[in-house]
């Protein structure tokens, strides 16, 4: 039986234990999540939590949770149900539509406290946006040490580093049990899987102009700076390097970045990284942020059961998750390819049309990765086609443009008003609009970047 360890303060606790009882009590629930990697680390945490407790729990990833979906689901006579990474918003339509259904809500997102349990940072004073994942507050419910790793994952998939708060309390924990191991590193995947020519050539975030890609050209730079590739017949990881070797490394990447006028900030090549000791040796499982990778792979190829079935452990599954992870990344190498020579400066920001080009579920991500090849000088729009005649909106800015005053999730929203639908974080946001709209759009979003840098937070 796994111990009820005390980790947070008096109410939030007190509300994960009743959780936790109204979960204990269900038979037959389904437990509904968000299909990105934080959804499906929570619904992981809860379909694997319950099916170790006896209870024949079912699962389903979907995309949104609005109120056609609940109506929806009332229609399916569902009469237990677990909603994760969503709902907290929609608690109104749940008490009305399934009314007769039992219900727990476990949500990270801003929310109001009603008649339905819920468990949710918000609630309880806490930052849902930079201390608590919907995969924390699942952990948080059902403490079961198997899947304490799934809770880091899911915080590092909705970028919540550096952890913090609840976050920094959840790692300690999961540190002490042997689930994950932290330490300060190259960023970069593959750390202890790929050979050092692979690890440089595949590295995406950051994006290394004149490494990404070029396998030939990181041979030669690891040759340029000393680092045998091979130890006897053996080609060497980036875990098998000296220290000595690991720092000359690190400066010679500082030196190629900066002859290449790369602008990408140190602490976005060396920083806090997380092993995953017992997860499989040498696989993407192994660290914390490749597994949120595959995890994202297999929610944005529309193959979320495999992401779910990672998260419990199913035999066979890492083996499918792996073929999602190289495809996802082979898109978006493609699409990083075509974003570096179609970006065009628009005044108030840079614009990436990538209409038919880029997939409406990366074209996010690529537009982030291109502050690894662009000034970082002023926020980064892309789009993507979406469905029924409508664009996918995507917007990336940095720490620093953030700090002077850029707020993407209200400018997008702000611009968006009447023609769309949009908002998200002050650093990443999307947004919705029909395709005739938008030179409207364009232009209200130029004037509201404008007007937020003249108006620093
Ligand atoms: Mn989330």
């Amino acid at each position: 039986m796994v111990m009820f360890l005390s980790m947070f303060e008096g109410k939030f606790e007190e509300r994960c234990k009743e959780a936790l009882a109204l979960a204990k009590r269900m038979r037959h629930p389904i437990v509904i999540n968000h299909y990105d990697c934080d959804g499906l680390c929570a619904g992981g945490i809860i379909t694997g939590s319950l099916r170790k407790l006896g209870i024949r729990a079912r699962n389903r990833t979907v995309r949104k949770l609005g109120e056609e979906e609940i109506r929806l689901l009332a229609k399916e006579n569902e009469k237990e149900i677990i909603f994760a990474d969503f709902g907290g918003a929609m608690g109104e339509a749940i008490e009305s539509e399934l009314a007769d259904s039992s219900v727990l809500i476990i949500d990270h997102h801003q929310a109001k406290d009603g008649k339905i349990l819920q468990v949710n940072p918000h609630l309880f004073g806490m930052s849902g946006d930079f201390e608590m994942s919907a995969a924390g507050a699942a952990y948080s419910v059902f403490r079961d040490d198997d899947f304490a790793h799934l809770a880091i994952v899911g915080a590092i998939g909705d970028m919540q580093e550096p952890l913090t708060g609840a976050n920094r309390k959840i790692l300690e924990h999961a540190e002490k049990t042997g689930a994950v191991k932290s330490g300060t590193e190259l960023r970069f995947f593959g750390r202890n899987s790929r050979p050092l020519a692979q690890f440089l050539s595949y590295a995406s975030e950051p994006y290394l102009p004149g490494l990404t890609g070029d396998t030939d050209a990181c041979h030669a730079f690891l040759k340029g700076i000393g680092i045998e590739e091979k130890k006897g017949e053996k080609w060497r990881s980036y875990s098998d390097l000296s220290k000595e070797e690991k720092r000359i490394l690190v400066d010679g990447l500082v030196d190629h970045l900066f002859a290449h006028s790369s602008r990408i900030p140190l602490d976005e090549l060396i920083g806090e990284v997380f092993d995953l000791p017992r997860q499989p040796v040498g696989t993407p499982l192994s660290d914390a942020k490749e597994f949120s990778t595959l995890l994202n792979a297999c929610g944005r190829q529309g193959k979320p059961e495999i992401g779910i079935a990672v998260c419990i452990g199913e035999e066979g599954a890492q083996e499918e998750s792996q073929a999602l992870l190289r495809k996802h990344r082979q898109a978006l190498r493609e699409g990083i390819a075509y974003a570096e020579n179609s970006t065009e400066d628009f005044g108030e920001f840079y614009f990436l049309d990538a209409r038919g080009v880029i997939d409406d579920g990366i074209v996010g991500v690529v537009a982030g990765m291109l502050y690894g090849v662009i000034r970082r000088d002023k926020p980064i729009l892309a789009f993507a086609l979406y469905e029924k005649g409508e664009i996918k909106i995507s917007s990336r800015a940095t720490k620093k443009l953030v700090r002077d005053g850029i707020n993407l999730g209200a400018t997008l929203a702000e611009a968006c008003a009447g023609i769309g639908v949009g908002g998200g974080h002050s650093i990443a946001a999307g947004a919705q609009v029909k395709e005739d709209k938008i030179n409207e759009f364009l232009l209200a979003f130029g004037e509201g970047v404008g007007k937020s840098k003249s108006e620093p937070a």
